[in-house]
């Protein structure tokens, strides 16, 4: 079986409608083809000032909506990346062979250091796109399921893999984006031309999972849209309706094709009225199941040790090479 890893972020108590749709679906479909590896990357929710109780809080909620949305730990590996501690041991071989100018290229974080200012810029958020580098090639991963937003993180790993192949000898599996064209980039709500995002988004154009299925109703039915009043997919010239068409469809099994034709002569409250119960039919169980998981601590933590096992048993012996290759002198 091909090897999948990612990695989601445990830094909002609640992950976004964009998150679930853009990764966390696609991590639910590889676990059935995959050998796959999910991780909370607890590592990099330092990279921005954090609250303690507050990320070990969320990165339990974290695990427990993973396992709401249907990862089986059967069937994948599911930890918690600060318990394998082989991510931050490659992360900085990494580093070093990286360039300074490679890694200020990253439009991500050129963003957020934009956004927090220079005097609250850390360079672990510098440094982040490197550690993911790590986190992946320690997997040996083929696929790497994530949202449009990665792609250049994960062309970053593609490169530094090939040029640690190339300086030491072949180590490490080169992989590849898993990116469904689709879902990739859902919108906010308030602004179709940019990306939901939990940190760059206003409250009213971020739908998170968690909150009352009422709250997210009330955001689909006062989604902007535009003036015209036919329902049909065209990101370009409609990019409000046909992101409520992506979302509508995705939750639902459909294609855009059959709800254009079944909105067709409908006006856009009919739209945003079932799309908004559409979102409460989803919502409400997932966050039923993702209570239970929190409720179940014991449970939750034997998933996380048993995760961490696995996961560590491949990291370790992928470690192990890459320091034989650089020329670390081996422990004895
Ligand atoms: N709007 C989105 N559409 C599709 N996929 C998305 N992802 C994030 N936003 C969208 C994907 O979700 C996965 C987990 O992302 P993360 O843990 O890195 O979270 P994030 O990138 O911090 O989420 P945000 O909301 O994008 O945070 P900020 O605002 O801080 O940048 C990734 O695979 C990502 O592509």
């Amino acid at each position: 079986r091909p090897r999948a890893l990612s990695g989601i972020q445990p830094t909002a108590g609640s992950f976004h409608l964009g998150n679930y749709l853009g990764a966390v679906r696609q991590y639910v479909a590889l676990q059935e083809t995959h050998d796959a590896f999910y991780m909370v990357v607890d590592l990099h929710a330092i990279t921005v000032p954090q609250d303690p109780a507050e990320l070990r809080a969320n990165t339990r909620t974290a695990v427990a909506q993973l396992l709401a949305a249907g990862l089986d730990p059967d069937r994948c590996t599911l930890f918690v990346q600060s318990h394998v501690p082989e991510h931050a041991q490659l992360g900085w071989v990494m580093n070093c062979l990286t360039g300074f100018g490679e890694a200020s290229r990253m439009t991500q974080f050129k963003d957020k250091s934009a956004k927090h200012g220079a005097n609250q810029t850390t360079v672990g958020l510098f440094t982040y796109p490197i550690l993911q580098v790590a986190d992946i090639l320690l997997y040996q991963a083929n696929a790497v399921p994530v949202g449009e937003d990665q792609r250049q993180h994960i062309e970053l790993t593609r490169d530094l893999a090939e040029r640690f192949n190339t300086r030491f000898g072949d180590t490490f599996t080169v992989p590849a984006p898993h990116i469904v064209r689709e879902t990739a980039k859902i919108y906010d709500l308030q602004d179709p031309s940019a990306k939901m995002s939990k940190s760059a988004s206003t409250a009213k154009g971020l739908i998170n999972l968690l909150d009352e299925p009422k709250v997210s109703a009330k955001k689909i039915k006062s989604a902007v849209t535009d003036t015209d009043t036919v329902i049909r997919f065209d990101a370009e010239e409609k990019p409000g309706v046909s992101n409520l068409l992506t979302i509508y469809a995705t939750l639902t099994g459909t294609t855009i094709a059959d709800l254009e034709q079944k909105y067709e002569g409908k006006g856009y409250g009919a739209l945003k009225t079932d799309l908004a119960e559409v979102m409460v039919d989803w919502v409400t169980p997932f966050r039923a199941r993702t209570q239970e998981y929190l409720d179940d601590p014991e449970t939750l933590d034997a998933v996380l040790a048993k995760g961490a096992e696995k996961a560590r048993a491949v990291a370790a012996e992928t470690l192990a090479q890459a320091y034989e290759k650089v020329g670390f002198l081996p422990a004895k």
